[in-house]
């Protein structure tokens, strides 16, 4: 049933803005035009709006880019990840609900995603701006067959997925910045967090937090972030719709997943390597040892970056802030 609801979807979208009408609808999707109107009545109580004109047909009036459960689960295109959805116009952190989801059972794909966070959480203890409306707020459980030592893999997995989905959604370009920040024209877009619940040396589940900053304008970011924040509607001058947006990376973080599990590490890891910003550059490491300079020849299996310094030696960098 919910099929025939997206075959409608699709064609609206194929219409790109025009007119259908119900006899063409009818006939692209297989089914009698009572059937296209029941269905049609059927996505309006689900908050499309389309409009229906003698003699005309059919046109859905572009949506107020509104998130909703509803609205996610119609075009997507996954078996898996965000099959469950979980949405709230406002929490606290949805990484935080994921979590709680995961311990009583949640299954492999659930997603998460609100609206606004209170408190938004970026890595160690430092704070992520949330604001309403604009963003995408999400996190994921997966339940992968893992060791518990490869799944940082998975916050590099997870960078290659954004990067994807945003190139699909946007045509815009994204890099990498080691370890986890994605950044267009050097200002961060969308910041990653992958948190691990383990039992022995078992994964219980992995929760994948993913924050992109979608639609706002420079001066909606609080004055510490403009110089180093950006979101997708400032770099490609237009709305973008953050229902589709979260669509693709449901559906390339499905895909990358599928092949990592059946191929190992090594594609993801050449994807990884092929949109980072620092890899094949002289950079400065700042880490809480100090500073080292050398040249980023790229990272190992574990996600660890390898820098290479005058030396010749080869150092492992854990955990640093990059210079360019
Ligand atoms: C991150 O941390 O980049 C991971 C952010 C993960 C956010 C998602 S949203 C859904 C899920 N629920 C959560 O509660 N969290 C996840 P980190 O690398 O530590 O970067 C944090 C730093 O980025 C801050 O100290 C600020 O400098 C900057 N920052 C904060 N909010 C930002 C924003 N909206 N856009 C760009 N930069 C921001």
């Amino acid at each position: 049933k919910s099929n025939v609801r997206k075959d409608i979807l699709n064609a609206f979208r194929n219409a790109k803005g025009e007119y259908i009408s119900g006899e063409k609808l009818a006939k692209e999707i297989g089914c009698s035009r009572t059937a296209v109107w029941k269905h049609i009545e059927e996505l309006k109580k689900e908050g499309f709006q389309v409009k229906a004109v003698r003699k005309k047909g059919y046109l859905l009036v572009e949506h107020s880019n509104k998130l909703s459960a509803n609205e996610i689960y119609l075009g997507l295109e996954t078996e898996e990840i965000g099959r469950t959805v979980h949405f709230y116009e406002s929490v606290s952190s949805t990484q935080k609900l994921a979590k709680e989801f995961a311990l009583n059972g949640a299954k492999h794909g659930t997603l998460v995603v609100s609206d606004e966070q209170t408190e938004g959480r970026g890595r160690l203890v430092r704070q992520w701006y949330s604001p309403k409306g604009t963003g995408l707020w999400m996190s994921i459980i997966v339940r992968p067959e893992i060791p518990i030592q490869k799944t940082p893999q998975l916050t590099l997995l997870t960078a290659v997925a954004v990067i994807q989905a945003i190139e699909a959604t946007t045509g815009l370009h994204p890099t990498i910045k080691w370890p986890n920040d994605i950044l267009i024209n050097g200002r961060k877009v969308c910041g990653i967090l992958t948190e691990m619940q383990a039992e022995e040396n078992r994964v219980q589940s992995v929760i994948i937090g993913i924050g992109v900053n979608v639609n706002q304008n420079k001066a909606d970011f609080p004055e510490e972030l403009q110089t180093i924040a950006t979101s997708l509607k400032i770099e490609a001058d237009k709305t973008v719709s953050r229902t589709k947006l979260l669509q693709n990376i449901c559906y390339q973080l499905e895909q990358l997943l599928n092949e990592y599990l059946h191929t190992g590490f090594k594609p993801i890891k050449q994807l990884w390597e092929s949109y980072a910003n620092s890899i094949g550059k002289q950079i400065t490491a700042r880490t809480a040892k100090g500073s080292y300079t050398g040249f980023a020849i790229g990272i190992n299996d574990e996600g660890v970056l390898l820098l290479k310094q005058a030396s010749g030696e080869v150092m492992e960098i854990y955990s640093a802030d990059i210079d360019l």
